[in-house]
């Protein structure tokens, strides 16, 4: 496949309401576009950039390292699959945001042109596709509980809360005697530290899940000392940003989950990768979110269709973060907590242009 042309559309989306995190309070959500055309052709993919609080990337970044360093490496080269992509931009340290949003592009292209739904050609076997709902932190209990109501009334089979400090185990303690029975899970996004064991253990006797990223993302050592000290799984989200940080993870016992994020690792390519070598190792992985937009979410459905994707998902419907959504048909939760995968070629949905343009921003 010759490659004809990339562009970058950096957009700023308004959120339904805010979403806050150990990151803090954000009100609307930038991201970048990113749209890759052989001429006959065009497929578009979400660049899911939180940064620089998630990673270091930033829409900014991002568009420089697909506009100056991606799109001369590859536009008018010829790919013969799209795994080749990884090894062309490999000169390129780091950045997988940027490098993701191209190669899901790819695939999405590829996928087309077999005629084949992405998630069949990837490799998917599931075809429906659980989910879970990620709710910020609030400013009150009754929020969080009414928003954890709402979340289980539209079917969520499962609900992740986010943590940070002064919003942990007092609040969960609460959450677990109002919910004793719903499958409940938190994200700390690295706030913590072995110092807060005591919080840590607390949450460790309310039957989660999982913690995810409970420390540091470059601390694995605590990471394993902690999982040591604790029964429920840790999975570690920032942590792993490479195979070589995973095969650090597994060596050292860091976690016993991965939220395997497309972005995060660079693209589906890498993401099967890691997929398989967790399981080889015993450990179990799902598909995180980065609060995208359906158009996002087509790609983490491909990915949750992969078999070593076994826990619920951070998918949601469309409509669960903004007022807006950028593609059609618009993504449905079914009621009993799952996405169904859709049967036409490529990522199965259209691009709605009209959208895309009323919040680009340039
Ligand atoms: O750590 O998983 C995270 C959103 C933005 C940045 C980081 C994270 C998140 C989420 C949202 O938790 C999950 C979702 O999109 O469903
Ligand atoms: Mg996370």
């Amino acid at each position: 496949m010759r490659i004809a042309s990339i562009k970058s559309y950096p957009l700023e989306l308004p959120l339904s309401r805010p979403f806050e995190t150990n990151f803090g309070r954000f009100e609307v959500r930038r991201v970048l576009l990113v749209a890759v055309s052989t001429g006959d052709a065009t497929a578009t993919a979400e660049c899911p950039v939180f940064g620089p609080q998630y990673s270091y990337e930033t829409v900014e970044t991002a568009r420089l390292i697909v506009d100056q360093h991606i799109g001369p490496a590859i536009v008018g080269e010829t790919l013969e699959k799209p795994e080749d992509f990884v090894e062309r931009v490999a000169f390129i340290r780091g950045h997988p945001f940027a490098k993701s949003a191209v190669e899901l592009a790819l695939w999405d292209l590829w996928a087309r042109g077999r005629g084949q739904p992405l998630w069949r050609f990837a490799g998917g076997e599931r075809e429906h596709v659980r989910c879970q709902i990620s709710i910020g932190v609030k400013a009150s209990i009754e929020e969080l509980l009414e928003a954890i109501e709402a979340g289980i009334e539209q079917g969520y089979g499962q609900i992740k809360l986010k943590i940070r400090r002064g919003w942990d185990a007092a609040v969960l303690e609460h959450v677990r005697n109002v919910y004793p029975d719903t499958p409940l899970m938190v994200d700390a996004n690295g706030g913590y530290t072995l110092q807060d064991l005591p919080m840590l253990k607390a949450l460790d006797r309310l039957n989660l899940e999982m913690i995810e990223q409970p420390l540091h993302p470059a601390d694995l050592r605590d990471h394993a000392l902690l999982q040591r000290e604790i029964a429920t799984p840790i999975c570690l989200d920032e942590s792993v940003d490479s195979i070589q940080s995973a095969q650090a993870a597994i060596a050292l016992g860091s976690c016993r989950i991965v939220n395997i994020k497309l972005a995060r690792v660079g693209g589906l390519g890498p993401a099967k990768q890691m997929a398989s070598l967790c399981r080889e190792n015993g450990l179990t992985v799902w598909c995180g979110g980065m609060i995208e937009t359906g158009l996002g979410a087509c790609y983490n459905l491909a990915a949750a269709s992969l078999p070593e994707f076994v826990h619920p998902n951070d998918i949601t419907q469309s409509y669960a973060y903004f007022d807006i959504e950028l593609v059609r048909p618009p993504i449905q939760l079914r009621r009993d907590g799952t996405i169904q995968l859709p049967e036409r070629p490529g990522i199965g949905r259209d691009v709605d242009w009209e959208m895309v343009q009323r919040f680009t921003t340039r």
